[in-house]
């Protein structure tokens, strides 16, 4: 008889052991702003709600009555760091050559780096500054102003490769805020994932939402955290560390270095630890083994990331993986650990992983407790199901990937798209298939099911990679497989670009997000909104997958979803008038099913994180509905400009075409911009509005 594994005993829980380490490595915050930014603000709110002990260097008060001075900063933070103090280096900063010599620091001492980027609107640096009294450095009144202006002349966004792990950039009061909250939420052995997290100017219910979570997120370079939460712990709002909600790819920061941390549109495998807790593999072993099999693929994943999620922060083997991370010098941004419930990675922790493993039993059934009973119970029957379809078993050291469903709750509260079970080699006598302490055999078992997991993880991003590119139809193109030779070449669309064809042909069974339901269209929040408003109206017709399908005998149905594009951006204005919308056409979509894009002009979304999306809203390649309906009515097809070339284009301002070197700073230029749109856009209807400029009709 088989030894069903679902109804052994308890799991031995002996490897579970705590370590009492702390990770109490203080951390440097370095302000960066414009006098009048609100630095000294900033830190006393911080101070004031935190139970970390922060010193604030602050050089308008450091010379007590005289004009402080850099040198007097450094030394006192190197002083401080000797005594392991966290610090916030209250200053301009505002130029790298400024922040060098703080971020030496890192050389004698073991410290992490952050930058807070307090990059408010130049106006009201300048009048906080002219309005102040009894500022601790004197700058205040009339002089105030042009100080400010010179200083913000030179200013120097940070970049991670000064030296920093992390950076915040605000770019209002809201983001402000958030970032106090973060700071201030820390306790001495709590860390922040690193990366880039840039300000965004709405959602700020979502951001609150999202601060209700506890969640820690340790990248590996903590080699020895263990703030502990327990697991039954409830979510006390007191002690979170907020998921910041806005992070910004770094592709788009001038000269940054290559690491990418971001929350969404990342894929991202969550993987528990295999055979160490029920299978009682010898966890010293175990995390040589993850670390150096990490490090093998972590280079063949593309720009996916892998996190190594477990429940109990306080597990020994989690540190040791997390300090051979640190020796192997693995990049924090592609892996690191996660404490938290990997089947609530979203909901509960704000990070979203499109692919989780499990540490399945050799039957693929649920049960047996652990990491495979919470999976299959968090996805329902869909997940037993889909498995049952591909395999009945599973052999140690091989995994298997199973798609989940749209319908399964993990697929529409977590995002999770694949589960991929792992089997891992079993040491517990009390298991079937006991490998009897052979650690030749068991190590070498291990080894294959991390190298097959990530091996099937790295199957499902190429698949992904192929599916969303811009790439046209051109045998030479990379992106889309072609079937035939036929005039408008159809094309294999892979799993995820079919999402909006099955809307559009169930949206009965796919309606998330679905906001409308007619005969002949779908109307859908986009998911991933790259403005304020954004929607699409989907054509329901059969085979009009793109642009390129589209002839006369379809005028009809782009003239209705032009309307019904029109009709809810009236709605949409209705409620906020300030909005301006656009409707159009990728002219090369990366999701099959022809697809209206209504958008507003704001872009103001973090979801709009790199040139592509910039410039598929803002290029030539975005074919205004208004013209493809004109062109098809006069020469049977719409003009398709589908080279990649536009994708690649400079970032320029959407009204005024200045140019831009980076997403942040293209976003902050848009809040302010005030110029009037360009004047082909102003033509024929291409904008909806409620009342132009009286700039806009000037030119
Ligand atoms: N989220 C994150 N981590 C978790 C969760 C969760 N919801 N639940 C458990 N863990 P185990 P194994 C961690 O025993 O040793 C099952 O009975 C947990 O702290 O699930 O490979 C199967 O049916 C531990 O570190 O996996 C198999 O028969 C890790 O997940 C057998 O156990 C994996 O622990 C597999 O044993």
């Amino acid at each position: 008889m088989e030894v069903d594994d679902e109804i052994m005993n308890p799991k031995d829980s002996k490897q579970e052991d705590n370590n009492n380490n702390n990770n109490n490595k203080p951390l440097v915050v370095i302000l960066v702003g414009a006098p009048g930014s609100g630095k000294s603000t900033f830190c006393d709110h911080v101070m004031r709600v935190s139970t970390r002990p922060w010193l604030r260097v602050c050089q308008d008060t450091i010379g007590n009555d005289k004009a402080g001075t850099k040198a007097q900063c450094l030394a006192l933070s190197s002083t401080s760091l000797k005594d392991e103090k966290s610090m916030l280096i209250d200053r301009c900063n505002l130029n790298i050559e400024q922040r060098a010599d703080f971020i030496k620091l890192k050389e004698s001492h073991q410290v992490d780096m952050h930058a807070v980027v307090l990059d408010l609107p130049a106006k009201l640096c300048i009048s906080r500054s002219v309005k102040r009294t009894g500022h601790e450095g004197n700058l205040q009144g009339g002089r105030a102003a042009a100080v400010v202006n010179q200083m913000l002349k030179k200013k120097e966004l940070p970049k991670l490769n000064e030296g920093f792990t992390r950076i915040t950039i605000c770019q209002n009061e809201n983001d402000v805020q958030e970032a106090v909250n973060t700071y201030g939420s820390l306790s001495s052995s709590d860390v922040l994932p690193p990366g880039i997290f840039g300000g965004k100017k709405t959602d700020t219910k979502i951001q609150l939402g999202i601060m209700k979570f506890l969640k820690r997120v340790d990248a590996p370079s903590n080699v020895a955290s263990d703030k502990t939460i327990p697991e039954s712990s409830n979510v006390t709002s007191d002690k979170t560390i907020p998921e910041p909600s806005n992070v910004t790819t770094n592709e788009n920061h001038e000269g940054q270095e290559s690491g990418t941390h971001v929350l969404d549109g990342v894929p991202t495998l969550a993987f528990p630890f295999i055979s160490t807790a029920d299978f009682q593999f010898d966890i010293e072993k175990a995390s040589e083994i993850i670390v150096e099999t990490v490090e093998e693929f972590v280079n063949k994943i593309g720009n996916g990331r892998l996190v190594l999620v477990d429940l109990s922060h306080g597990l020994k083997i989690l540190s040791m993986v997390k300090s051979k991370a640190v020796m192997k010098n693995i990049d924090p941004t592609k892996f690191f650990t996660f404490v938290g419930d990997i089947t609530k990675l979203r909901s509960g922790g704000g990070l979203h992983c499109n692919v989780i493993a499990n540490a399945a039993n050799w039957r693929l059934k649920p049960g047996g407790g652990g990491v495979n009973a919470a999976i299959f119970d968090a996805a329902g029957l869909d997940l037993e199901t889909e498995t049952k379809k591909r395999a009945g078993s599973l052999t140690p050291g091989k995994s298997i990937t199973v798609p989940l469903p749209s319908t399964s709750p993990m697929f529409s509260k977590q995002g999770v798209t694949h589960v991929i079970h792992v089997l891992g080699p079993n040491m517990n006598p009390k298991r079937p298939n006991c490998l009897k302490d052979d650690y030749n055999i068991g190590c070498k078992v291990l080894r294959e099911a991390y190298s097959s997991l990530f091996e099937n993880f790295a199957s499902i991003v190429r698949a992904q990679e192929k599916s969303s590119g811009y790439e046209v139809s051109n045998k030479k193109l990379k992106g889309f497989v072609e079937v035939n030779e036929s005039k408008n070449m159809s094309k294999d669309w892979g799993t995820w670009a079919q999402a909006l064809y099955k809307v559009a042909m169930h949206p009965e069974k796919h309606g998330n997000g679905v906001i409308e339901v007619l005969d002949d269209v779908v109307v859908l929040n986009d998911v991933y909104p790259k403005a304020q408003k954004h929607i699409l109206v989907i054509a329901r017709t059969k085979g009009l997958d793109r642009l390129v399908d589209v002839n006369r005998k379809h005028l009809p149905i782009l003239r209705t979803m032009h309307a019904v594009g029109v009709k809810w951006a009236e709605t949409f204005l209705k409620e906020n008038q300030s909005l301006v919308f656009r409707l159009g056409y990728h002219s090369s979509p990366s999701m099959r099913q022809l697809h209206l894009h209504v958008i507003s002009q704001d872009f103001d979304s973090k979801h709009l994180r790199n040139k592509k999306h910039w410039n598929s809203f803002n290029t030539p390649f975005f074919r205004d509905s208004v013209d493809v309906i004109q062109e098809i009515s006069e020469n049977g097809k719409p003009t398709l400009n589908e080279d990649e070339k536009f994708m690649s284009m400079g970032l320029r301002c959407n009204r005024c075409r200045s140019a831009h070197p980076n997403i942040p700073r293209l976003k902050s230029h848009i809040t302010i911009c005030k110029s009037p749109f360009p004047a082909n856009l102003l033509q024929n209807e291409r904008l909806l509005r409620i009342a132009p400029n009286k700039d806009d009709n000037a030119c």
